[in-house]
C-alpha cells in the first residue's frame, strides 16, 4: 500500500505542525512535525550559553487513540523570523526534542510502554556543529502520539550583527507511525555521558538533568587538588555538585585556559543501562576550541568511540562535529567501567568556557511493539489542540 498523508495543525504560540510524505521507507512514509521558538532580538554579541532559553511544548501527531509512533531524525535551523531564511549555524547554542523538564518521569513514561523501554528526559540534541540527527536505517524511538514534548531552543550570537536582526529556531521531526509500518523498526534510547572536571567552588548543584551530574553524594567538601581544579563556567554555577566519592566537587561546564588540555573523567553512573547492549549512534556537543571526545572503556581498554570537533576559522565556533552510527552497533557493558577523554586547544590569551558531552543510544532489547498493550485511555478533548507551554 503506498499512501500519502497530509495534516496541518495550529498550536499555542507559534508552534506549526505540518505533515507530508517525505521519505519513503519501502512502501511507509513518515510524517514531519515543525516547531519554532518565539522570535529573538539580536542586536549583541551573546556568548556560549548566554542566549535566553526557550521551550515550546506540542504533540508530534494529533490521534482519535493514543498510538505508537517512531521518532527518527530532528534537524535545527536558525532563522530569520521574518523572512525564514537559515541564518548561519553558529548562532545556534543548543536544541533538544525532549519531554518537558518539569514533570517528566522515567518510570511513569516507561510504565507506558509495559516497562519494557528505557527511556530519559531527552530524544536528540542538535548543537553547533551537527544540526541534523537521522537514527541508522531500521532504528527509532518508541514513543506515544498523546505524549507532550518540548522543543528547546538557545540563539548566540558571536558576532555583534551590523544591524539588529530577529530570529527563531526552527525545529523538524520526523517519526513514522506504527501502523504504517508492516516490520517493526529497532527501538533505541537515549543516554546523556557529560564529562565532569573538578572545579574550584563550594555551590551545590540543584536543577539537574542526568547528564549534568553523578551521584549527589553526602559528605565533606574537600576542594580537588588545585592543579587539577578548574573555574566553573559563570552560566552554570547552580549545576556545580559534589562528585560520588564526596571529595571534591565537579562541573559539567568549566573554564579552560590558555593552551592544550586533556580532561579525563571516569563515568561514576556508568552508562546507566539495565543491561548489556548495542550502541547504533552517538553524538557530540563540544564547545569552540575542543578537538576531541572520546568514549573508553577501561575494562577492556578499548576505545569505543572518538569524535572530533572542527572550529570556524573567522570567529569562535564550531563548523563540523562527527559522530557515530551504525546498524551492527559495539557491544556495551552493563558493568565495565567507562571513561571520557576529552582535548581543548585554546588558541586565545584568555579562558573559554567548555562542555563534553556524548549523546549515545542504545538498543532497547526488550520492547517488542507486538506486545504493546496501550490501556490509555483515548486523549480528552480538545488533546493536542494546545498544550501548556
Ligand atoms: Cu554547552
Amino acid at each position: 500500500m503506498i499512501s500519502v498523508a497530509f495534516f496541518k495543525l495550529q498550536f499555542s504560540k507559534g508552534l506549526i505542525v505540518t505533515g507530508i510524505s517525505l521519505l519513503w521507507i519501502g512502501v511507509s512514509y513518515c510524517d514531519t512535525v515543525e516547531v519554532f521558538s518565539k522570535t529573538h532580538r539580536i542586536d549583541r554579541v551573546i556568548k556560549s550559553m548566554e542566549g535566553e532559553p526557550d521551550d515550546e511544548s506540542f504533540r508530534l501527531f494529533k490521534a482519535e487513540k493514543p498510538e505508537l509512533l517512531w521518532v527518527t531524525t530532528g534537524n535545527v535551523q536558525v532563522i530569520d523570523a521574518n523572512t525564514q531564511i537559515s541564518k548561519p549555524a553558529e548562532m545556534l547554542c543548543h536544541s533538544h526534542l525532549m519531554f518537558p523538564f518539569a514533570n517528566f518521569d522515567q518510570r511513569k513514561h516507561n510504565a507506558l510502554f509495559g516497562n519494557t523501554t528505557n527511556l530519559d528526559l531527552k530524544l536528540f540534541t542538535l548543537v553547533q556543529g551537527q544540526t541534523d540527527i537521522e537514527l541508522p536505517k531500521g532504528f527509532a524511538i518508541p514513543v506515544l502520539s498523546n505524549e507532550t514534548f518540548s522543543f528547546s531552543s538557545m540563539i548566540i550570537s558571536p558576532q555583534k550583527p551590523q544591524d539588529p536582526m530577529e530570529v527563531k529556531a526552527k525545529g523538524t521531526f520526523e517519526f513514522y507511525r506504527d501502523k504504517d509500518l508492516p516490520v517493526a523498526p529497532k527501538p533505541l534510547f537515549w543516554r546523556g555521558l557529560a564529562l565532569m572536571v573538578p572545579v574550584k567552588s563550594s555551590m551545590t548543584g540543584d536543577h539537574c538533568t542526568s547528564e549534568m551530574t553523578g551521584v549527589s553524594a553526602e559528605g565533606t567538601y574537600m576542594p580537588a587538588p588545585t592543579e587539577l581544579s578548574a573555574e566553573p563556567a559563570k552560566a552554570s554555577m547552580n549545576l556545580v555538585h559534589e562528585h560520588q566519592s564526596g571529595k571534591y566537587k565537579e562541573s559539567y561546564h568549566w573554564m579552560v585556559p590558555p593552551g592544550r588540555h586533556e580532561y579525563r573523567y571516569t563515568l561514576e553512573n556508568g552508562l546507566m543501562i539495565p543491561f548489556d547492549t548495542t550502541m547504533h549512534y552517538a553524538n557530540l556537543h563540544l564547545h569552540p576550541y575542543a578537538e576531541s571526545l572520546e568514549l573508553r572503556d577501561l575494562t577492556t581498554g578499548q576505545s569505543i568511540y572518538k569524535g572530533y570537533s572542527k572550529n570556524l576559522d573567522h570567529v569562535a565556533g564550531i563548523a563540523q562535529l562527527t559522530y557515530y552510527s551504525d546498524e551492527k552497533g559495539i557491544q556495551m557493558h552493563k558493568d565495565h567501567l567507562y571513561e571520557l577523554v576529552c582535548v581543548y586547544n585554546n588558541t586565545t590569551d584568555r579562558e573559554v568556557d567548555a562542555m563534553a558531552i556524548m549523546f549515545v543510544y542504545f538498543l532497547d532489547k526488550n520492547f517488542d511493539r507486538d506486545q504493546l498493550k496501550l490501556s490509555l485511555p483515548a486523549s480528552p478533548k480538545g488533546a493536542g489542540q494546545k498544550t501548556a507551554t
